[in-house]
């Protein structure tokens, strides 16, 4: 993570890194989702939770399941959860030992309703905060929206309230519900194969999509080793555990205690 990103993310609690993924795992990724896209489910058209500014005409789509779908299509979603252009950004933020919390996506059709404005920074969550502490962050639940057709300027989709991640005050719902100083939420323009790095509780939520052509974003999320908010019980290996390369089994883990570099030699000792 370069200088700049690292400004750019402590101030405004996300950052697009472009061509995150190449043209070909683009190309993969899309055919795959073809391929599977009766498995698409629409939601019933809720999420705007009652905005005006928010609503649509019809639900936006999930889908899930990628990791465990056949080959090839599994391949390229593989790949993403311990991509190398992603996974520095997640070492800097989350540290050693980080863990997938979980792959899904969302589509949007023309007309698909927004998503009211939720998380930021107050009350403080102990999954999913930001912390700056000796010269470094430390980041809760960290994600990554992969684009996987453009997002243009106004074609709605992922929008935040940059900053808000290290809010102190509790945000007015009629700010959550995109009501009121709209002209403080920023919808994110990106390319086919960028990622939108952001950190959960940074205020995020989604415009109603206008565009033409259908929204494809994977949300990625992960947290730092010794969370798991994701995970039920006993922890158990996927089936597709022994399938998978040593950078990706490292991310699919039960929760643990990675001990970072703490600086002294008489750590080391023991
Ligand atoms: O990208 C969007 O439409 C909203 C995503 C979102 O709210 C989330 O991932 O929690």
């Amino acid at each position: 993570m370069t200088d700049a990103e690292k400004y750019l993310f402590d101030v405004h609690g996300y950052l697009v890194i472009e061509n995150a993924l190449s043209p070909e795992e683009v190309e993969a990724a899309n055919a795959a989702v073809d391929h599977h896209a009766d498995e698409i489910s629409i939601r019933p058209n809720d999420l705007a939770n009652g905005s005006t500014t928010l609503r649509g005409k019809t639900g936006r789509g999930d889908l899930g399941g990628m990791l465990t779908w056949d080959k090839p299509h599994c391949d390229v979603f593989r790949q993403m959860i311990a991509h190398p252009k992603l996974t520095p950004y997640l070492e800097e933020l989350l540290g050693p030992g980080f863990r997938l919390e979980g792959l899904s996506m969302i589509t949007m059709d023309e007309g698909a309703e927004g998503f009211w404005f939720h998380e930021g920074g107050e009350p403080f969550d102990r999954s999913r905060g930001f912390l700056y502490r000796n010269g470094r962050m430390y980041c809760g639940m960290t994600n990554f929206a992969v684009q996987l057709t453009d997002v243009g300027p106004e074609d709605g989709g992922f929008a935040c309230l940059p900053g808000s991640h290290k809010a102190n005050f509790p945000c007015p719902d009629d700010i959550r519900l995109y009501h009121t100083y709209k002209d403080r939420i920023v919808q994110i323009p990106a390319k086919a194969g960028d990622a939108v790095l952001f950190v959960e509780c940074l205020m995020h939520g989604g415009l109603p999509w206008v565009a033409e052509h259908q929204r494809r974003s994977v949300i990625i999320r992960y947290n730092s080793g010794v969370m798991g908010e994701s995970l039920m019980g006993d922890y158990t290996p996927p089936p597709f555990y022994d399938e998978l390369t040593d950078a990706q089994k490292a991310v699919i883990s039960a929760p643990q205690y990675r001990r970072e570099d703490k600086g002294s030699k008489l750590y080391r000792t023991q």
